[in-house]
């Protein structure tokens, strides 16, 4: 993948809540001064989030360069009067779910005439390749356009580093070991207790806060958060994952093993039409028994039903006694999306065509 010879995009994000708003700006600040070889500006809201995932952060220090990433704390225009002067000038900028630029910002966009993108939340759902890189005019005369991600070709495509590949299936040997980083929800001591009561030989490693550890015998203990750079091995040393948001949605359907995606949760269940969305696709890969079973499941973990107790355990017992089955499919999805661009190739495809080589 050839480079953008030291173009200088400017990244801004601001955290609303949880890792994902930071976890994306973050990988896709790696991305781009990685593979595209760009000056990279990465002005955020919350170093406090961000210090999760980027440890090395010094919280206090509001300008600071960490992997070559220049890492600047912003609120708005109050924080920055004076200092705008001295950065390098943006040829492009990337507003990450459109966190609403202040006017100093979109003033310079103009006066340099860079290229202005809107990085969306990552959906499955169709319409978001047919919305994919079209222009929005702005007030001042810029035109701001609109990157989606996807899993098809038509889409922006995943942010994927050049040097990760799919990794070989494991079989699994000893207990299923079961990695939850999940939202809080009705139906997890339920789905504890029914784990318990199958002949299941289980251990659970549960990270983040909002999920209360089981209240009966199964094998589980608290992970500790690790740094976003070791994220992606741990995800790997894995059987099963339930994972959730976008970020480690992604990056648990690279490591090609069983998972449930725990959707960020909408008002009025407008969640639900996008976790249908991405799983729609993923079924095709699917034996029918298997995403009828799966999909009962994630729809009762994502709130859209309650199944009874028999109904939750059979559908259980349906897919851990097809769990070779379940990842034969998701290797076969793992090996659809590294057949495909990633975000970086599309990306860099499109900035030239604008014009940034
Ligand atoms: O934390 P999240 O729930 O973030 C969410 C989603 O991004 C959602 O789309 C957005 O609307 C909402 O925030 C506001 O889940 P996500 O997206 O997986 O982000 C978590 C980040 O934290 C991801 O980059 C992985 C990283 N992470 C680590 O680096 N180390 C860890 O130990 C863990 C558990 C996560």
């Amino acid at each position: 993948m050839s480079d953008l010879n030291q173009k200088t995009v400017w990244i801004f994000c601001r955290v609303i809540d949880n890792f994902g708003d930071a976890g994306v700006a973050w990988r896709l600040a790696k991305n781009l001064q990685a593979d595209l070889s760009c000056q990279v500006l990465l002005f955020i809201d919350n170093f406090t989030t961000l210090a999760h995932i980027v440890p090395e952060l010094q919280i206090q220090k509001h300008q600071q360069n960490i992997n070559q990433i220049n890492i600047i704390y912003w609120k708005d225009d109050n924080t920055f009067s004076g200092s705008l002067k001295n950065l390098p000038k943006p040829d492009f900028v990337i507003e990450t779910f459109a966190c609403e630029l202040p006017d100093s910002i979109k003033e310079i966009i103009f006066q340099n005439k860079a290229l202005w993108l809107n990085w969306e939340y990552l959906t499955a759902e169709h319409w978001a390749e047919e919305m994919h890189l079209l222009p929005s005019p702005q007030a001042n005369g810029a035109n701001k356009y609109f990157y989606f991600m996807g899993f098809s070709e038509k889409s922006g495509g995943l942010l994927r580093e050049k040097n990760i590949l799919p990794k070989p299936p494991k079989k699994v040997s000893g207990s299923l070991k079961t990695y939850i980083f999940a939202y809080s929800a009705t139906s997890w001591q339920k789905w504890f207790n029914c784990w318990a009561d199958l002949p299941l030989n289980m251990h659970i490693d549960l990270a983040g806060n909002q999920v209360r550890l089981p209240e009966n015998h199964l094998s589980c203990k608290h992970a500790p958060f690790v740094s976003q750079d070791k994220f992606d091995d741990l995800l790997s040393q894995y059987d099963l994952l339930i994972v959730r948001g976008e970020d480690s949605f992604v990056r648990t359907q690279y490591t090609g093993k069983p998972f449930f995606w725990h959707i960020y949760p909408q008002e009025n269940q407008s969640h639900i039409a996008k976790l249908h969305a991405f799983w729609d696709k993923v079924y095709a890969y699917f034996p029918p028994e298997l995403a009828a079973a799966h999909s009962r499941l994630s729809d009762e973990l994502n709130g859209a039903i309650v199944l009874s107790d028999e109904e939750r355990k059979n559908n259980f017992m349906i897919i851990f006694n097809n769990f070779e089955k379940w990842q034969n499919a998701q290797q076969q999805w793992q090996a659809y999306l590294f057949s495909q661009k990633s975000a970086n190739e599309k990306l860099i495809e499109w900035l030239k065509e604008q014009g940034i080589k």
